[in-house]
């Protein structure tokens, strides 16, 4: 009960479960992960696919031939395994040369470094059979007021799309990116914060139709939003081309913890909205296993991951398919926002004097909150 099988589609970061445990206050509690053993563990844990930054592969400074190597034992590992490449994504947040960003650094020469890293890495995505490109803007921000023109950082944030898709048109791959909002941290305030600022940006760009979003609970908590809310527009804007699931209690520092953990009411909603949805991509996971946590607590804390999905998917099927919660949801009346306010035939002449009964609908009642308890009682596992 609750294994992980391949069609559950459960991937990973390399740098999840290769988290050293650096944080702002102390060094590392764990030593360093190379990429090919994270595949063989998570592999063994019943995960089916990986998504990687350049840097959890090789090192930013390696040499060609070292390069060479950490890509083919990460090969190797990928090959042993039938673990799939779904995902990939570049370092531009660690360098200190991406202090003041990357797509918009004043700097000019930081911005024309940080597009040929992304091409370096779109040419690995693209022979490891990726679909989904990552791009989060970590260090794309500022603290001060004056430094950055946040309406010409907009353009060059934008150019910065337009010439990746040019790349990718050109070369021919099959690779879509994704934007990953974030409010804040490590900047004190970050570009394109929400799903709804990047929802927006996409418009503007050249190639609308290449550039999607990957939206993750823990950030959209951070700035205090209903991460279900923000997933539903996103799908509903067929924008939804990846998640970042993990756990996150509201508006603190990033905590990455394990998806089911933290907000545990929010991750049920998550999963409903995506079991019920036409989302077809995997089921990724962006957690950092605690500090306090060693090599064997790291394996215990990913494997939660799938195993709290595994859980709650069967708690929200439990619940739509519960007899009371259906006769709940009609008297909650949530069928009837799926009929279109107009008849088929009508025009606004039809309702320009509508007049109901307004003491009747004022008097009345949703019924939401006995339709709520029924969620939660299949929550807490007494139903
Ligand atoms: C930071 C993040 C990132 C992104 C990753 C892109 C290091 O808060 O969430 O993780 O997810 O860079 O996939
Ligand atoms: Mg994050
Ligand atoms: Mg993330
Ligand atoms: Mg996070």
């Amino acid at each position: 009960r609750y294994e992980p099988r391949k069609e559950d589609k459960f991937s990973f970061g390399i740098w999840t479960v290769g988290w050293q445990g650096v944080d702002v206050f102390g060094p590392a509690t764990r030593p360093p992960m190379p990429a090919d053993r994270a595949v063989y563990k998570l592999a063994e844990l019943g995960a089916y696919g990986v998504n990687f930054h350049d840097n959890d592969v090789f090192p930013f400074d390696a040499k060609a031939a070292d390069r060479d190597k950490l890509v083919g034992a990460f090969r190797k590992a990928l090959t042993d395994t039938g673990l799939v490449v779904t995902t990939a994504t570049t370092n531009l947040f660690s360098h200190p040369i991406f202090k003041d960003g990357t797509f918009t650094a004043n700097d000019r020469d930081v911005r024309r470094f940080a597009l040929r890293k992304v091409m370096d890495n779109l040419d690995l995505a693209a022979e490891l059979r990726a679909s989904v490109y990552v791009c989060w803007g970590g260090r794309e921000g500022a603290e001060t007021g004056a430094a950055k023109d946040v309406r010409t950082a907009l353009d060059r944030y934008k150019e910065a799309f337009d010439i990746l898709s040019d790349y990718v048109l050109q070369r021919g791959y099959d690779l879509r990116f994704a934007i990953e909002p974030k409010p804040n941290e490590p900047r004190g305030d970050i570009f394109l914060p929400t799903i709804g600022h990047a929802l927006a940006f996409i418009e503007e760009l050249e190639h609308p139709e290449l550039v999607g979003l990957n939206p993750e609970i823990g950030h959209e908590e951070m700035a205090g939003l209903n991460y279900v809310h923000g997933l539903a527009q996103a799908l509903w804007q067929k924008k939804l081309f990846h998640i970042d699931l993990n756990g996150q209690n509201g508006p603190r520092f990033d905590q990455d913890l394990r998806f089911g953990a933290g907000n545990a009411r929010g991750a049920f909603w998550v999963v409903d909205l995506l079991d019920t949805s036409d989302y077809a991509g995997p089921i990724h996971f962006d957690f950092k296993p605690p500090r306090t946590e060693d090599d064997q607590g790291v394996w215990v804390s990913a494997a939660a991951n799938m195993r709290n999905w595994l859980i709650l998917r069967e708690k929200v099927r439990a619940f739509r398919a519960d007899p009371e919660a259906r006769e709940a949801l009609k008297a909650a009346r949530v069928d009837q926002l799926a009929i279109p306010t107009l008849g088929e035939d009508e025009t606004w002449h039809a309702i320009r004097n509508f007049s109901p009964d307004i003491d009747a609908l004022a008097k009345r009642g949703t019924a939401f909150e006995r339709l709520d308890q029924l969620a939660l009682e299949h929550l807490y596992g007494i139903r």
